[in-house]
């Protein structure tokens, strides 16, 4: 990564829009129909005086069903704490503001927007794609799907076919006890053995599930992702003993250390990187270092994000170190129309790395306002 300039912070602007799915995305955790989104748009003022604005996308969800952030609480902890902390060192640049945000415990997903917001606006000041600040040269990644929890066995399969339709080379399906084995053993039989799939409990299960859940190594899947809850570091490790399937973790990755105890401890196989949930893009290529330094595969998770983060997570994912394929699916398969004009598509399964300057994408403003429910300056 190049060293970059510093900026003095100009306006800060906080908006909330309303985003429908295109249908209703089930999980152990709960049923998402609508996105309330929180983002945060920078201005930076650079030495010369002129001024670039920078957009970033808080992944919390409306409730703390995934992980404790939510929108809400989000955009309190901004406006109270971190926005304050950001604005008091005169000149900044990404990596600064995240520094001056570090000694605010926890917050992961509020304290990795705003540090989004700097960093795109700090590549568009200097015409600097993402890809090339990252050095990634990868043009193109493989495109996985994430399918929810369907009430009926045919429902799901009709939905996956549509997928592979669609050219998605990997599936993965949400799980939960008494939505599990049979399904995924349906789909595998729907799909046949080359098709890649995996599942994602989150955090589903208890340690004394582990004989259960061993029934999935029948059906040849990449991973398990994040079978217990994300304290049970120990239970993973024990889990990943027992089982064939390698265990991946989300939940409980969030930060670089926790990643690299986890691994030490035998307690993940494989590595789910959401920038969102470790506090930001810099965090986010320091654990796919250190997973490729340990032998760890990653991949590059999603948290439904609009055009804005799947850019971001587009070109994340073009690492070296990122040999699975992520949740980086086409924006329709959530939104019917995107705030980006340039949303990610797929083609042959696979995405083009965005290469624009900045984080990869240019807002639609006149849809971006038209969805716009609150606007709050910081
Ligand atoms: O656990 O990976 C998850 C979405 C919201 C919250 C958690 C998860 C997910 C997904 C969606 O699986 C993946 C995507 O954005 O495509
Ligand atoms: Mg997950």
């Amino acid at each position: 990564m190049s060293s970059a300039p510093t900026f003095t912070l100009g306006a800060i602007e906080l908006r909330r829009i309303a985003l429908p799915l295109v249908a209703p995305f089930r999980t152990s955790f709960g049923v998402e129909t609508d996105r309330d989104i929180l983002l945060v748009r920078v201005e930076l003022i650079d030495s010369d005086g002129s001024t670039t604005e920078g957009w970033g996308e808080c992944v919390a969800l409306a409730k703390p069903t995934y992980s404790p952030e939510y929108v809400d609480g989000a955009q309190h902890v901004m406006l109270s704490h971190l926005i304050p902390a950001v604005r008091h060192p005169g000149l900044i640049d990404a990596a600064g503001a995240t520094r001056a945000m570090a000694h605010f415990h926890g917050h992961p997903m509020a304290k990795g927007a705003i540090e989004m917001a700097i960093l795109d606006a700090q590549l568009r000041s200097t015409s600097t794609s993402f890809a090339d600040f990252l050095g990634a040269t990868t043009l193109t990644i493989p495109s996985g799907v994430s399918v929810g929890i369907h009430g009926t066995v045919d429902s799901l399969l009709a939905t996956v076919q549509g997928y592979v339709d669609d050219g998605y080379v990997r599936i993965k399906l949400k799980i939960e006890p008494g939505s599990d084995i049979e399904h995924v053993a349906a789909v595998r039989d729907l799909i046949g053995p080359d098709t890649r799939l995996q599942v994602d409990a989150n955090t589903a299960y208890r340690r004394t599930d582990g004989a259960h859940l061993a029934r999935l190594d029948a059906y040849d899947l990449l991973l398990i992702e994040q079978p217990l809850p994300e304290a049970d570091i120990i239970g993973h490790a024990q889990l990943a003993a027992e089982l064939d399937t390698p265990i991946c973790l989300d939940e409980s990755l969030v930060s670089a250390a926790g990643t690299a105890d986890a691994i030490a401890l035998g307690a993940c196989e494989i590595a789910n990187i959401k920038p969102g949930r470790v506090g930001g893009y810099l965090e986010a290529v320091r654990i796919h270092d250190l997973c490729v330094s340990a032998g760890i595969p990653v991949w590059c998770g999603g948290m439904l994000e609009t055009g804005i983060g799947r850019a971001a997570n587009a070109i994340l994912a073009s690492l070296p170190g990122f040999t699975l394929p992520g949740d980086i699916s086409a924006s329709t398969r959530f939104y019917a129309q995107d705030i980006v004009t340039d949303p990610i598509t797929i083609s042959d399964g696979q995405v083009t790395v965005p290469r624009s300057p900045g984080l990869g994408f240019d807002i639609d403003q006149a849809f971006l306002d038209q969805i716009t429910t609150t606007t709050t300056s910081a």
